[in-house]
């Protein structure tokens, strides 16, 4: 038994599945989950002494590596100040200012303790302040597992969506919409059909949940174009988009494709906290207004823009605005990418990737998907033996064909090489 072997058998016994979330469990790869002892830079160290490559950044948050000095700093020197009030702090302004100053949408926000919060808050805000009750999602896009939320496509793809999970009531969801990504016809129809009760279109503008599928530009214009055309609020959940794949994140980069364009609300998460649990939504002041204590919307939080958490989150903001560390991350991402799509074509196996800024994608698929159909028309059990036989040779890819990877600030050429390495060898070995 091998310690980490040992310490899943444990973990079993007193946390369901042994895991605190799902994906870490390795369901859909196999194999026992690693038990990560300490981290540092681009390198995660397990239970059993291995060091590997990371390119799960905690699932987004780490873009400038772990235990980046800086950040560290900013978390000690916070904590020796204490570690909750319950009342409003000067740096919750600063943060929410630092975001507004990347994000010209953002005019507001509430700083909360988890994407799921911000997401599941957006929804409530968008609905109390259009005083409609339809949503539409798209299928693929995961946006926390807020009841409304959790939903998957019916029958028919564009129908009103199912639960996909226990526990959530058919009605809370039946105001759910759920239409493929990508599809402008979709769209349409169902503003023909609803438009006028929608609340809110809710999208991953790079949908990292199906590991890294771009709205096209002409889909997320029609999102733009309808959703104004309705009374319709646009929200965008950059909770793994915001600040990972530029300073000005998705929203950024379709602004500079479509001139003028910006969503309503935003969702954001991961970057923004830094490794600590706080997220954010902000957007209109118009609609955040509707929040309480000032408008008819109730959210709360314990532990919303927690002092600790805020000094994370800004120390990471500030470090990531240094000039010059995107152009950086954006080279080294695409690097890793094209050399995982030569390896796969050296040795004859489909492989196609995408990245943007410091997230990045790759697929066992011959050219990229536009939807979630197409991602999961590729192998699962090439993808999956990959994934083992990399985790073999050091380099901790995500542990789903679905997820995205993230590249951080403390990769180095010389780990982009050996990743790259490492792949040839292991599509070589089959
Ligand atoms: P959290 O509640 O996990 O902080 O955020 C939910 C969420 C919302 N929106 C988007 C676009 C997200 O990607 C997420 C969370 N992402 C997953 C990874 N696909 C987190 C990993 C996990 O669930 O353990």
């Amino acid at each position: 038994m091998t310690r980490n072997q040992d310490l899943f058998t444990r973990s079993q016994q007193r946390i369901p599945g042994g895991v605190n979330s799902p994906v870490r469990a390795f369901k859909a790869v196999g194999g026992t989950p690693r038990f990560i002892t300490r981290a540092q830079g681009a390198y995660m160290f397990d239970a059993d002494g291995q060091r590997y490559i990371d390119y799960i950044n905690s699932w987004g948050p780490m873009i400038l590596g772990h235990s980046h000095p800086e950040v560290l700093a900013a978390v000690q020197e916070a904590m020796a100040q204490g570690l909750s009030f319950g009342a409003p702090t000067e740096r919750e302004i600063e943060l929410v200012e630092a975001i507004a100053g990347h994000l010209p949408s953002v005019e507001m926000a509430r700083l909360v303790s988890s994407g799921t919060e911000a997401g599941m808050s957006a929804l409530r805000l968008a609905r109390g302040a259009t005083g409609r009750q339809k949503i539409i999602k798209f299928e693929g896009c995961y946006h926390g597992h807020a009841d409304a939320l959790l939903v998957k496509a019916g029958s028919g793809l564009a129908t009103f969506g199912n639960p996909t999970s226990a526990g959530v009531p058919p009605e809370v969801v039946k105001d759910t919409l759920v239409l493929p990504y990508n599809d402008v016809a979709a769209l349409e129809q169902a503003f023909n059909e609803h438009g006028n009760a929608l609340a809110c279109v809710m999208i991953e503008p790079i949908a990292g949940n199906m590991n890294f599928v771009r709205a096209s530009l002409p889909f997320m214009q029609r999102c733009r174009e309808l959703c104004t055309q309705h009374g319709v609020l646009l929200v965008l959940d950059e909770v793994m988009t915001g600040f990972r794949v530029g300073l000005g994140s998705a929203q950024g980069w379709y602004a500079q494709h479509l001139p003028g364009f910006a969503p309503d609300l935003t969702v954001l998460g991961k970057v923004i906290g830094g490794g600590m649990p706080l997220a954010a939504f902000g957007g209109r002041r118009d609609v955040m207004e509707q929040l309480a204590p000032l408008g008819p919307v109730y959210q709360a939080g314990t532990l919303s823009g927690n002092p600790v958490a805020t000094a994370c989150g800004l120390a990471t903001l500030r470090a990531i605005a240094k000039p010059g560390f995107f152009d950086a991350l954006a080279t080294r991402t695409q690097r890793l990418v094209q050399g995982l799509v030569q390896a796969g074509q050296d040795a004859g196996v489909p492989m196609c990737g995408d990245s943007e800024g410091g997230m990045f994608g790759f697929f066992l698929l011959p050219s990229l998907p536009q939807n979630y159909a197409q991602v999961m028309q590729s192998d699962g059990a090439r993808f999956n033996a990959f994934f083992h036989a990399m985790l073999e040779r050091g380099v901790y890819l995500a542990p789903a064909l679905f997820e995205a990877g993230f590249v951080s600030g403390a990769h180095s050429d010389a780990d982009i090489d050996a990743t790259i390495e490492a792949a040839r060898e292991a599509l070589r070995a089959g």
